[in-house]
């Protein structure tokens, strides 16, 4: 059997030929592109801005840092960016955007201040941009840790100074947005309130020293999480805790 090419055979092998190589050049296409974005990606470690933010912890340290960071609730942020080589006249734009969350904030000035409240992670993005036109870009990921709060069930107002304010475990405090304690008498009378979770009771009611025995707490609070507290506990006044110190501050 003879096969012989006709001219529309030969059209059809010509254009799949032309199809292949569409494919093979679209793939390279491809390739190249990723190639080109992975590039830019390692080269933003070297980009010509780089994001400053500076804050408080909870221990009263202040830090500065250019690294992605996690911290706790309510974080106040100061930001500032340091720039090499980039182009003058550039209009700073910054977005605050949480990755779960509808927040989406943006800013336009030069140095900002940010106060994060919600629990997770939260995008920083710097963008110096011309005519709408992105020229410089950095980000950087503040992580807002998950809340907790617990209180303690005694104290001893006793001035010797171990345990003589009563107040929320400072270790086991975290990322808490919103707080109000109540401190009442086994009568239901309010003796005591507060609402700065790093201060607390001393065990007085209007200046004087209130006897030993059993207090109640309730605190009502909320975390960076959405987290609602809602704590009722008894609270017991020992100033004559241990015998050795007595002497010192008896009534
Ligand atoms: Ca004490």
């Amino acid at each position: 059997m003879r096969y012989k090419i006709t001219k529309k055979d030969a059209e059809v092998l010509l254009f799949s030929v032309i199809l292949q190589n569409i494919r093979i050049t679209n793939m390279i296409l491809r390739k190249i592109t990723s190639l080109l974005a992975l590039l830019s990606l390692s080269l933003g470690a070297f980009a010509g801005i780089d994001i400053q933010a500076t804050y408080t912890d909870k221990s009263g340290v202040e830090a500065t840092t250019t690294d992605n960071f996690t911290a706790e609730a309510p974080l106040h942020v100061m930001f500032t960016w340091t720039a090499t080589s980039v182009e003058e006249g550039l209009t700073p734009v910054w977005h605050f955007r949480h990755r779960t969350s509808s927040t989406n904030v943006t800013r336009y000035e030069s140095d900002t201040e940010y106060t994060f409240t919600e629990a997770g992670i939260n995008v920083v993005v710097l963008n110096l941009c011309k005519n709408d036109e992105v020229l410089e870009t950095d980000s950087m990921l503040i992580t807002i840790t998950e809340s907790q709060l617990e209180m303690p069930n005694a104290f001893s107002p006793n001035d010797d100074g171990i345990n003589d304010v009563y107040r929320a475990k400072q270790d086991k405090y975290k990322s808490i947005v919103e707080f109000h304690a109540y401190i009442f008498n086994r009568h239901g009378q309010k003796l005591y309130e507060w609402t700065d979770i790093t201060k607390g009771w001393d065990g007085k009611y209007n200046g004087s020293p209130v006897k030993d025995g059993v207090y109640f707490v309730y605190v009502k609070a909320r975390g960076a999480d959405g987290v609602e507290y809602n704590i009722r506990r008894d609270v017991n006044l020992i100033r004559d805790f241990n015998q050795t110190t007595s002497s010192s501050s008896n009534e």
